[in-house]
């Protein structure tokens, strides 16, 4: 991690953490649970918990932009990773652009006022771009239903205004790893690691969310979660473990319209194993050296809660630092827009 990102993330924990000393003494009864900001904004998971027999039905879409390389925090032009012959630390292709978007369905129950269990599945779509040496280019794609996660949300604290709870779950390898394409140099090659659905792997999601209102028209939160892979996949490679800490203030300007910005701070590392039949020389998508990161993104986003208990939600994510091993594909933007009901 570059030192600018180390200060980044430890500004935003301080932040966090000293706004909560700040509002600690702040008792405020009313939880504000049907406010607009009762719930964090919408790219933020497993931040708030339901009563007792409480069901919540959710959908997300979430478009993520990738245009152009890095290397470390400096951009890298496709022309310096394929040169104009094989040297080391060059590859015949380059990736220049990959959007990809992920739709995921999501339920939420409360067994107790205390325990709320969550289940979410996804379906991903990815398109890749790229140049070769000589000029020409080409784009594969891939699409499917994504890794399956299941969880708790376990309250461990909760005086007036103040919620702390921890979030226990795991993420079954329902997502495909062995996706396949045309490529100009192999009819239905496999493709490299990013644009598989899945990490094959039972990954550990554990994590710990604070949240918290200020007066009656605003709330903060903030959590830590991370993904933790707990063998290899049958492809023979393990995907990095993944670290993210986030903080968000939320204000409401109604009853129903809240605006809110946030911090999102993630590490990811690389990936140990390989697929063999993925050549690491011809694209840095298929070395596992190459996957790496550390980003911290700046959102701004909206949520609406209508009075007949529908809440539509909007957040847009861009970063403001990001340091990849690389060469890599480098994030934009990051778009969710999402829909929750309670019965
Ligand atoms: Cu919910």
């Amino acid at each position: 991690m570059k030192n600018s990102l180390r200060i980044a993330s430890v500004c935003s924990a301080f932040i966090a953490a000293s706004a909560s000393v700040s509002v600690w003494a702040d008792n405020n009864v009313n939880h504000g649970a049907n406010l607009a900001s009762g719930h964090a904004p919408i790219g933020v998971m497993g931040d708030h918990r339901h009563s007792q027999g409480e069901i919540m039905f959710s959908y997300r879409a979430m478009r993520m932009d990738m245009e152009g390389n890095r290397v470390g925090d400096e951009r890298v032009s496709t022309s310096d990773i394929v040169g104009s012959m094989m040297a080391p630390g060059q590859f015949m292709v380059a990736p220049t652009r990959m959007p990809m978007t992920m739709h995921m369905v999501g339920m939420m129950y409360g067994v107790s006022d205390r325990v709320t269990l969550s289940a979410m599945g996804s379906f991903v779509e990815s398109d890749m771009d790229h140049v070769m040496r000589n000029g020409n280019t080409f784009r594969t794609e891939s699409s499917g239903v994504g890794d399956v996660k299941l969880g708790a949300l376990i309250g461990i604290l909760d005086r007036g205004a103040h919620k702390l709870h921890l979030n226990v779950g795991v993420s079954l390898p329902t997502g495909s790893t062995t996706e396949r394409d045309d490529t100009p140099a192999q009819l239905d090659a496999l493709l490299p690691y990013p644009m598989q659905l899945g990490s094959g792997t039972y990954d550990l999601l554990p994590g710990i969310t604070y949240v918290a209102r200020i007066g009656q028209r605003t709330s903060m939160g903030a959590q830590v979660t991370a993904t933790i892979r707990l063998d290899e996949n049958d492809e023979g490679y393990t995907l990095g473990d993944r670290l993210g800490l986030t903080s968000w203030v939320a204000r409401d300007l109604s009853d129903q319209l809240s605006v809110s910005a946030r911090l999102n701070l993630l590490d990811w590392d690389n990936i140990s194993g390989s697929n063999d039949q993925l050549n690491p020389m011809m694209v840095q998508t298929a070395n596992t050296d190459l996957q790496a990161g550390t980003r911290l993104d700046l959102s701004l986003g909206l949520n609406y809660a209508f009075s007949n208990g529908h809440r539509l939600a909007f957040e847009y994510a861009r970063p403001i630092d990001q340091d990849l091993d690389g060469p890599q594909l480098e994030t934009d933007a990051t778009y969710t827009i999402g829909w929750q009901k309670a019965f």
